[in-house]
């Protein structure tokens, strides 16, 4: 979804749409065979500008936002928690209705003019034409506005590609999960905003040959207690669970994040129930200044201990998960 932002244009208000209307139509004049007859020509072509610039820029912007629909995957969780997906469409329906009005009015407008050999008519009937087209586009000033914050929302989030095989690093804040994602991503990770955080999503890849795979943090999401979360985190949290495919769970034995162990353990056993089909290896950090005797991987992110094994460990179960998809994919077009 990454360059999505690009392809949406910035939508006027309703205001900025009827000045931009007017102004184009206003600057047009034509002239005729007689007086007559260049009235009615000029108020034709400012009917005919007007209506055309409403109608385009109003399908432009139906065409260039993105379809969207509530599915249970990440992305479409993730836009309808941040910006609601039945006022999204109800925003590019109220568009498309007004477009269409727009439509109709024009060319209703249109014959009346060529009907008429009277200019005060005609000036009546261009009057009326304004008027309505107005009214139209005052009708949907709520729904531009919508759109334009819908924009930038989704100029926020975050570029994460749901298609790509992703691990998620989870665990208490300061226990080491963003300098983990650091150590293994092939480049520098792109901090991203996430939209129920302050904190910024840590967003790595793991080169293999010639594939690559995601790890990203989740701050403020997988690091407190379920209890403590409001609705829509805990809609978030859903919405993570489309995304991950493996899980790196991580303990900070040393304690130095703040959370003791009981604490950290409570976390993880709360994590497992909910993400119950997601593998969890779970990791301990910072084992240069402390280890535990628990049976799970050491790792440093300051000496670098048992860093090569995990991301080894990461890529042989990312290639399995790539080939279930593969044999998934497969069966379905057998089938
Ligand atoms: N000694 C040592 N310090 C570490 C290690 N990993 C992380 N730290 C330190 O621990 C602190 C927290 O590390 P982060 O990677 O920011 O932790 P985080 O889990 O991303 O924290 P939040 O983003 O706040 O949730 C930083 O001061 C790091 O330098 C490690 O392996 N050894
Ligand atoms: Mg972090």
């Amino acid at each position: 979804m990454a360059g999505m932002n690009t392809t949406i244009p910035t939508v006027l208000s309703s205001e900025e749409l009827m000045d931009k209307a007017f102004r184009r139509a206003s600057k047009i004049s034509k002239k005729g065979s007689d007086s007559l007859d260049g009235k009615k020509k000029t108020a034709l072509a400012r009917i005919t500008a007007s209506g055309d610039i409403v109608e385009t820029t109003l399908v432009g912007y139906i065409q260039k936002f993105p379809r969207m629909e509530k599915q249970d995957d990440f992305f479409p969780q993730l836009v309808d928690l941040v910006i609601g997906i039945d006022r999204y469409k109800k925003a590019l329906g109220a568009l498309n209705w007004a477009a269409g009005r727009t439509e109709l009015l024009k060319n209703q407008s249109l014959r009346e003019v060529r009907r008429t050999k009277d200019p005060a008519i005609i000036e009546s009937i261009k009057k009326g034409f304004y008027g309505r087209l107005g009214s139209y586009i005052d009708q949907i000033s709520k729904d531009l506005l919508f759109l334009q914050d819908a924009k930038n929302k989704f100029r926020d989030l975050p570029s994460i590609d749901p298609s790509v095989p992703t691990v998620v690093v989870a665990g208490f804040p300061n226990v080491g999960k963003s300098s983990l994602v650091t150590y293994i991503s092939t480049a520098a990770p792109e901090i991203a905003p996430y939209p129920f955080t302050t904190k910024g999503i840590t967003i790595g890849h793991i080169k293999d040959d010639w594939r690559m795979f995601q790890i990203v943090d989740t701050p403020g999401l997988l690091d407190r207690d379920f209890e403590d979360r409001n609705d829509i985190e805990k809609q978030a949290v859903l919405a993570l669970r489309y995304l991950t495919d493996i899980m790196v769970f991580m303990l900070d034995p040393t304690e130095t994040c703040g959370y003791d162990m009981g604490k950290q353990t409570k976390l993880l056993r709360d994590i497992q129930g909910n993400f119950e089909d997601v593998p969890i290896i779970v990791v301990e950090s910072k084992s240069d200044i402390e280890r535990s005797a628990n049976d799970v991987p050491h790792i440093s992110s300051v000496t670098g201990e048992g860093m090569e094994e995990l991301k080894t460990l990461l890529i042989g179960k990312l290639r399995t998960i790539l080939r279930q998809r593969a044999l998934e994919a497969s069966d379905e077009e057998v089938a």
